[in-house]
């Protein structure tokens, strides 16, 4: 048949025919990528979600434009598990030592492990993660006053400039690709867990001086006025304002996304807002009723604003995939007093689900989840269950890379639903863990199981009213009857509840998922 065909046709228009099919129908240039991630952004924190006590104009837009996920999660309730999972594509549990990470942690993430931004820069992505880090520096330790690596750039991205834990942990540095950004070698950079004299200033012998004051933990080394969790001396000119965190990202993002225009680019923007300590610029504090933890928010929502904008000057909005996301669900009082326990008024954080951050009822991982491509994306709201893991084999998919056998074992190609496409399906099943203490969730169509191994931290803050927790180690509920995961009906459902038990222990025993 071949042979015959070849006969009629000349060889060169076999070559063209060949030419405009691989670059035309099939292979449609590669879109740039920007996640947005926030750190501690509720499902119910944003007006296109509910949120009426605040405005978040941009983020509306974006929904607006875009597709708006009602079940749209990350994997974990807590930062860094959650940010290892998206990256890797991997459950954390799956990995020891991926709980939150101290202000020392050695690098998490090993070099030759298959990651979103390897994937992508593997296809031809330029690829930058700037904002907070939070999955460790250097191996074993990191070497703040020299090259601070392994980190980003080994493990897929071009650039980094980064806050490298959270800015409630020392050091308030800037790290730009291996090193601090403006550290003066003659001010040497020391981190550590001890206070190193007796005599030094912390939180608990200056309390009266601090301009936040701590409510648990954070009493460690005192900068701008804020006491931390962790110690460290010198790097005086390398250190940054908490108030100028979301102008930085902005700036660098902007000047990076100009810079790679001609793409195609992947960027992770990793936002502070709206992690404590909340210390927003002074042109947004005061912006709404409910103090520095509102006011983040609507730093936040700046920020997205300032991106898109940037998308829109230089005509990418049509060529750019934005994902929006959090890194786990709200929290109230995380260590500050600061103002969000007292003037929460009707503010529902995490809209009608009970828990948030820490947590693995739906509050813990249920967040606002966006993706937006004009002209690409029909614009809607979709229910469909998609995950920030998921990530790493969706837009590998999106950028025509095959993952590898025992790469991103947990991430689900769920591509067409991010897409908004017809009768695109989410995932047939989710998993939720915490911080990594054997608590988790495991949700399968309307169905919830929650296995309770540790008692989870008191969210009576988030929902106003304290969560029944369920006596035995497993509860199931029955979303739609009740969101609010108060009604164990796990007698009245054996059957569902072995078989979600079943189900969740081969999840957990598994090598991978997908
Ligand atoms: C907790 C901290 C909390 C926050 C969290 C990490 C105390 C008492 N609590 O241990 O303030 O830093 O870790 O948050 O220290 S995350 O969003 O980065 O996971
Ligand atoms: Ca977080």
């Amino acid at each position: 048949m071949f042979h015959r065909l070849t006969m009629r046709i000349p060889t060169f228009a076999l070559l063209l025919s060949a030419f405009v099919i691989t670059h035309s129908s099939f292979a449609a240039p590669a879109p740039n990528i920007v996640v947005i991630m926030a750190d501690d952004l509720g499902f119910g924190d944003v007006g296109c979600y509910g949120a009426t006590a605040l405005k978040t104009p941009n983020i509306d837009q974006l929904a607006a434009e875009g597709q708006r996920f009602t079940s749209g999660y990350c994997s974990a309730s807590t930062c860094t598990p959650t940010r290892f999972s998206f990256l890797t594509g991997t459950y954390a549990f799956r990995q020891k030592g991926t709980g939150i990470a101290a202000p020392t942690a050695p690098a998490i993430i090993m070099p030759g492990t298959e990651t979103v931004a390897s994937l992508l820069q593997k296809s031809g992505y330029q690829t930058a993660v700037i904002g907070k880090w939070h999955l460790g520096l250097g191996d074993p330790a990191p070497d703040w006053n020299g090259d601070l690596k392994p980190g980003p750039l080994e493990i897929g991205f071009n650039h980094c400039f980064l806050l490298p834990t959270t800015n409630d942990r020392v050091p308030q540095v800037f790290v730009k690709d291996h090193r601090v950004l403006n550290l003066d070698p003659k001010d040497p950079l020391w981190v550590g867990n001890k206070a190193p004299s007796e005599d030094y200033p912390t939180g608990i012998n200056h309390r009266d001086s601090l301009k936040m004051d701590w409510s648990h933990g954070h009493n460690g080394t005192i900068h701008n006025g804020i006491s931390r969790i962790g110690f460290y001396t010198g790097g005086m000119a390398a250190r940054f304002r908490d108030e100028d965190l979301g102008d930085a990202w902005v700036k660098q993002s902007n000047e990076w996304i100009e810079a790679h225009k001609d793409g195609p680019f992947f960027l992770f923007f990793a936002s502070h807002d709206i992690h404590v300590p909340r210390m927003p610029h002074e042109r947004f504090q005061g912006a709404t009723t409910l103090g520095f933890r509102g006011d983040s928010i609507v730093e936040f929502d700046w920020c997205v604003g300032e991106v898109m904008k940037t998308l829109d000057r230089l005509h990418l909005a049509e060529n750019t995939l934005v994902v929006l996301c959090s890194d786990n669900g709200p929290v109230l009082d995380d260590g500050y007093k600061d103002g969000a326990v007292e003037k929460i008024g009707d503010h529902r954080p995490a809209g009608p689900y009970s828990g948030g951050k820490y947590s693995v009822l739906e509050g813990g991982t249920r967040i606002p989840f966006i993706t937006r491509w004009k002209g690409r994306i029909q614009p809607g709201v979709s229910d469909q269950v998609v995950c920030t893991i998921d990530l790493a084999a969706s837009l590998a998919a999106l950028a025509g890379v095959n993952l590898p056998e025992n790469a991103c074992r947990d991430s689900f190609n769920v591509l067409p639903a991010l897409l908004g496409e017809t009768n695109a399906k989410g995932r047939d099943h989710l998993l939720q863990q915490d911080n990594g203490s054997g608590n988790f969730g495991l949700r399968v169509g309307d169905w919830k199981l929650v296995r309770r191994k540790v008692k989870t931290q008191s969210q009576a803050t988030v929902t106003k009213k304290k969560h029944k927790e369920a006596k035995g180690p497993h509860a199931l509920y029955f979303l739609p009857d009740d969101p609010a995961e108060e009604n164990d009906v796990s007698a009245a459902n054996p059957d569902k509840t072995a078989e979600l038990i079943a189900k969740l222990d081969a999840l957990i025993n598994a090598e991978g998922s997908r």
